[in-house]
């Protein structure tokens, strides 16, 4: 009999998550942490034992749209995965959304929900896209002050029983664009009663099975751009089940994410309401943004940590050369870099999602809220190729079976490509992100708050403190030159700014690890992570980027 290699197994994500377990008993109160750890402990189980053998016995369902019945009458009807079927009463009973708005926990229920959706996403094949979107929803919804569709929809989107909940899908995006919404062609009718009627094609909704969803319009009449856009409140299906004047185009055919069943969908009239006032509409879909934003960052580090779990295991029991994988020197040298960059992210993860909730209890002063609006596009920008670079080496670490489709690895690294690319692509967020920075006071406050945890880290941070400087100080600099390159430079300064946040926030854990639990583990992530660089900018001039995009010009 010849040698066969045994699969990588994956045990409770929450059991052997050292990094997360020791920063929940960080941040957590003691009441909070051991309820924290019964639920996580609850969930992890669910993940190794149920989600994760049905995610490979699944791996080539795929959902499905049935336009017509077999009599020719249109039906648009959206087949689930056998997994999606499931996820609803999961959602439900784990309080996946609702946690965020217990009330129980005070400031410290995003930090609990935030944590609990990190262990569930890659187990739940993206039902965490409309999870993300109902929570959005549910924050802009409360946001708005509208309290007829408050008392409407918040209990179903928060609900515990599964026969109650309700998720919401944000369709914002159409054919113009899904970064520069500004050019949105979807109009808004009144329809004399109080209601309005929207007319148009969006070009991406997940999920098209959602209960209700928020979109923007163009309310006839209105100018064009970004103000004149408002937001609407749409129920796509009546009490039948039918669809109200919506009509699905097509499913997307999408590189990864394929189990979300993500739809191209015309708007015939379908019967909408006005969350707030005609116009303003972006300002007001802003909260799902941030709230998605930072789902996606849970969910990119949540796929990368599947990665590295599933590799660690795996290299345990490889043998090569005469030894297993695990104790190879050039393999621990690569696992180690994609572990600290990952312990990092969810250090910066943690922390954004501690102080939404402090926001939410009014307890985030106005340079915290200044702070944490600059800090959600660094968050989700950074996590994002983070998750795209450490599962392409996560891959790469399993070596020819990283390639081979039925191990179930290689749609990690499909399904990570999304996470740099929705909810606002790299560059976008680092525009967004100069944008928050045009405020000088900004910079001022993120420098003076990254310099002032440095300092509180103590010894610890001693020999790293020179090098956040530098990094800080020619952000600064790049910013500060002419309005062009700071434009064309603005990855390079929101990269070195978000590395900056993560690794200040990583030496806090860093510092509390080895002074509480004698555990060095964190100071050698950021030790890791720091010797990968903090600094993202490059000398590159706008003049070589012309003349190396602008082919065209010269071709013969
Ligand atoms: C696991 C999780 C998965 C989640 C999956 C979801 C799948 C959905 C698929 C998609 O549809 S992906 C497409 C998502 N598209 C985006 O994320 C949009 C990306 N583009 C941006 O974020 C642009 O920055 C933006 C469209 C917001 C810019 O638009 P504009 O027209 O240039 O607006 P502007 O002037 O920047 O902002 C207008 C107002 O909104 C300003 O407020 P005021 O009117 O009071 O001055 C801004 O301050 C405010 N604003 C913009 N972004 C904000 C914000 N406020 C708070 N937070 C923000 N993030």
């Amino acid at each position: 009999m010849s040698f066969i290699q045994s699969a990588p197994r994956l045990d409770n994500p929450w059991s052997s998550d050292l990094a997360l377990r020791s920063a929940m008993r960080r941040l957590l109160p003691a009441d909070l942490q051991a309820a924290h750890a019964g639920d996580a402990e609850e969930l992890g189980r669910l993940v190794a034992d149920e989600l994760y053998p049905r995610q490979l016995a699944e791996r080539l369902v795929e959902p499905r749209h049935v336009p017509f019945d077999a009599w020719g009458e249109r039906i648009d009807r959206i087949e689930l995965t056998p997994l999606w079927q499931r996820m609803p009463a999961i959602t439900a009973q784990h309080g996946l959304v609702w946690h965020g708005y217990d009330g129980g926990k005070g400031e410290y229920a995003r930090l609990y929900q935030f944590a609990q959706v990190y262990l569930m996403t890659a187990a739940s094949d993206f039902w965490s896209c409309p999870l993300a979107m109902t929570d959005g929803a549910a924050r802009a919804l409360l946001d708005s002050g509208n309290r007829e569709l408050i008392e409407r929809a918040l209990p179903r989107l928060t609900a515990r029983d599964p026969a109650q909940l309700w998720t919401s899908g944000q369709w914002m995006t159409e054919t113009t664009g899904g970064s520069d919404v500004s050019r949105t062609e979807t109009r808004a009718v009144p329809d004399g009663e109080g209601g309005w009627r929207l007319y148009g094609r969006k070009w991406f909704t997940s999920a098209a099975t959602s209960e209700m969803a928020l979109l923007l319009a163009r309310p006839e009449g209105a100018g064009s751009g970004g103000d004149a856009l408002a937001l609407f409140y749409i129920e796509p299906r009546d009490a039948s089940g039918r669809l109200q004047n919506i009509v699905i185009d097509r499913l997307k055919d999408k590189l990864g994410s394929r189990k979300l069943p993500t739809a191209e969908l015309t708007l015939g009239g379908a019967p909408a309401r006005l969350v707030g006032e005609p116009c303003r509409g972006v300002r007001m879909i802003a909260p799902v943004l941030n709230q998605t934003r930072v789902w996606n960052a849970m969910a990119a580090l949540s796929y990368l940590r599947r990665g590295l779990q599933l590799l660690r295991d795996y290299a345990g029991r490889r043998e090569v050369f005469g030894a297993p994988l695990a104790a190879q020197p050039a393999f621990r040298q690569t696992f180690a870099g994609v572990q600290a960059e990952f312990e990092a992210g969810l250090q910066f993860a943690l922390h954004v999602a501690a102080w939404m909730g402090r926001a939410e209890h009014g307890l985030l002063d106005e340079v915290g809220s200044a702070l944490l609006r600059l800090m959600i596009p660094l968050l989700k920008l950074s996590t994002g190729r983070q998750a795209v670079a450490g599962i392409s080496e996560i891959i790469e670490g399993f070596g020819g079976a990283g390639y081979i489709e039925d191990t179930g690895l290689p749609v990690l690294l499909r399904d990570a490509q999304v996470f740099s690319i929705w909810e606002g692509t790299t560059d976008v967020l680092s525009l967004d992100a100069m944008k928050v920075l045009a405020n000088d006071r900004v910079w001022a406050q993120a420098r003076a708050w990254l310099e002032g945890e440095v300092r509180a880290c103590g010894d610890v941070a001693q020999s790293f403190a020179p090098a956040i400087a530098a990094a800080i100080e020619a952000a600064a600099m790049t910013y500060r030159a002419s309005d062009g390159s700071r434009i064309g430079k603005a990855r390079g300064i929101a990269m070195t700014l978000s590395r900056c946040f993560a690794l200040v926030l990583l030496l806090r854990q860093a510092e509390w690890s080895l002074r509480e639990e004698g555990d060095r583990r964190p100071l050698a992530a950021a030790r890791r992570f720091m010797a990968h660089g903090l600094l993202r900018i490059d000398e590159a001039s706008a003049e070589d980027s012309e003349l190396l995009t602008n082919e065209g010009a010269r071709a013969t």
